[in-house]
C-alpha cells in the first residue's frame, strides 16, 4: 500500500496561485452566467471571444500551401527574417543602428523568454549586476530578473493620488542609483497603471540616463495598443537609440498579432558598434542553448510572413487599430456609464490612461467584493483590462464598481 508519507516529495507546499494567471482559474470554476473574465491583457471582440487576426490566418494559410516548408532546427537565434523584421518595427526601417549593422536580434519565447535570455546575458556579462524597475510594475518583472540573477530595486512612477505620474519621484530615484545601473522602461502602456510619460518628460529621462551612464531596458509588449500606431508607440524607444547609445528592447507579438500562445518575441541590443554587437549575440547564443536549445519555428513564421509581405502589413495596421480603437471607446463607455449612475469619485482616469488597462483605484476589499457578488474577476490591485470589456458587459461592470464603492468606501 502507498502512503503519501512515502513520495519524496510528501513535504512538499501547495504553491499559491499565479496573481494575474491566477485570476483566469479562478474565472473558470465559477458557473455564473453573468462572469467577466478583467484579470489576464487579453483582447477579446465585442461578443467577448478571443480574436484570431485576419491577418494571422491568412499567413497560416499561405505557410500551410508552401510544399517547400520544412521542420528542421532553427538557429539557436532563431529565424533570420523575423529578427530583421522586429528590429525594423521597434526602430524603424531606416534606423542608422540596423544600417551599421550595431544591433543583434534574437528570437525569443515571447516577451517573458526576450526579458529573460536579456537579463541573464546582463548577469553574465554587465559589470553592474542591479536592475531598477518601476514601482508598480507587471508582477512577473521581479521574478524574471531575479531569477536571471540580477538584483532588483525599484524606482517611484505613479502617485496614487493624482492618479498620473511621479514624475519628480521617478527622476529623484534615478538620479540616486547607481552609475551604469540597469533600468527598465515600459516601451508604451505601462502595465498595470496605463500610465506613460510625455514625450518631452521621456526626453528628460534620457538625459538623465545617458548623463549616468545608466543601461536602458525596455519593454515593450503592447507596441500599437497604446494609440493604435506602431511608429507613435515606438517613439520612446527610438528616441534613445537616435542618441547611438546602447539600448535592450525585449519585444512581444502576444498582443498586437494576437498570437499569445504561440510564444513569438524578439530580444534585441542595440551597440556602439558592428563588431560589439556580433560578439555580444556570440555569447547571447551561449546564454540560449543550454536553456531551450532553439525557439519554435511557427509564431515567429507567421510574424515574418506579415511583417515582409507589405499587403499583409497594412490590413494589421487596420486590424491592430481596429483593436486599440475599441479599447479606446471602451474607456469612454465605461467613464459615461458610472457618471450617469452618479457613482461617487473622480473617474476621468479611465480616459487618460492609455493601453489594454485602467488602474481603477479601487483596493483589495473592493475587488473581492465585486469578484463574490458581481462575478467579476480582475488582479487584486485594482487593474481591469479594457480589453476584456463590450457595450454589453460595461453596464455590470459600472454597477459593480458602484456598489463597491458606496457600500465599502
Ligand atoms: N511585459 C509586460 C509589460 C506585460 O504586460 C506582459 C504580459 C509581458 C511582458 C509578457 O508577455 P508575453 O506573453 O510573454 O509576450 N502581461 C499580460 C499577460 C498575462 C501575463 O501576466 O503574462 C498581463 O495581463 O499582465
Amino acid at each position: 500500500m502507498a502512503h503519501h508519507s512515502d513520495s519524496v516529495f510528501s513535504q512538499i507546499a501547495k504553491a499559491p496561485e499565479d496573481p494575474i494567471l491566477g485570476v483566469t482559474v479562478a474565472f473558470n470554476k465559477d458557473s455564473d452566467t453573468s462572469k467577466l473574465n478583467l484579470g489576464v491583457g487579453a483582447y477579446r471582440t465585442e461578443e467577448g471571444k478571443p480574436l484570431v487576426l485576419n491577418v494571422v490566418k491568412q499567413a497560416e494559410q499561405k505557410l500551410v500551401n508552401n510544399p517547400s516548408r520544412i521542420k528542421e532546427y532553427l538557429p539557436i537565434v532563431g529565424l533570420a527574417d523575423f529578427n530583421k523584421g522586429s528590429a525594423k518595427l521597434i526602430f524603424g526601417a531606416d534606423s542608422p543602428a540596423i544600417q551599421e549593422n550595431r544591433v543583434t536580434t534574437v528570437q525569443c519565447l515571447s516577451g517573458t523568454g526576450s526579458l529573460r535570455v536579456g537579463g541573464e546575458f546582463l548577469a553574465r556579462h554587465y559589470h553592474e549586476k542591479t536592475i531598477y524597475i518601476p514601482n508598480p510594475t507587471w508582477g512577473n518583472h521581479p521574478k524574471i530578473f531575479t531569477f536571471a540573477g540580477l538584483s532588483v530595486k525599484t524606482y517611484r512612477y505613479y502617485d496614487p493620488t493624482t492618479r498620473g505620474l511621479d514624475f519628480k519621484g521617478l527622476l529623484e530615484d534615478l538620479g540616486n542609483a547607481p552609475s551604469g545601473a540597469i533600468v527598465l522602461l515600459h516601451a508604451c502602456a505601462h502595465n498595470p497603471t496605463g500610465v506613460d510619460p510625455t514625450i518631452q518628460q521621456w526626453e528628460e529621462i534620457r538625459q538623465l540616463i545617458r548623463s549616468k551612464a545608466l543601461l536602458p531596458f525596455f519593454d515593450s509588449a503592447y507596441q500599437g495598443f497604446a494609440s493604435g500606431s506602431l511608429d507613435a508607440d515606438a517613439k520612446p524607444v527610438r528616441l534613445f537609440v537616435a542618441d547611438g547609445g546602447e539600448c535592450f528592447t525585449a519585444q512581444s507579438f502576444a498582443k498586437n498579432m494576437g498570437l499569445y500562445a504561440e510564444r513569438v518575441g524578439a530580444l534585441s541590443i542595440v551597440c556602439k558598434t558592428s563588431d560589439v554587437a556580433s560578439r555580444v549575440e556570440s555569447q547571447l547564443k551561449l546564454v540560449i542553448r543550454p536553456m531551450y536549445s532553439s525557439p519554435p519555428l511557427h509564431g515567429a513564421s507567421i510574424v515574418s510572413t506579415i511583417l515582409n509581405d507589405s499587403d499583409l502589413y497594412n490590413e494589421w495596421t487596420l486590424e491592430l487599430k481596429a483593436m486599440a480603437d475599441r479599447i479606446i471607446s471602451m474607456r469612454t463607455q465605461l467613464l459615461e456609464t458610472l457618471k450617469a449612475k452618479g457613482t461617487p469619485g473622480d473617474w476621468t482616469h479611465i480616459i487618460k490612461q492609455i493601453g489594454m488597462f485602467t488602474f481603477t483605484g479601487l483596493n483589495a476589499e473592493q475587488v473581492a467584493f465585486m469578484t463574490k457578488e458581481y462575478h467579476i474577476y480582475m488582479t487584486s490591485d485594482g487593474r481591469i483590462s479594457m480589453a476584456g470589456l463590450s457595450s454589453k458587459t460595461i453596464p455590470h461592470l459600472a454597477d459593480a464598481m458602484h456598489a463597491a464603492v458606496t457600500t465599502m468606501a
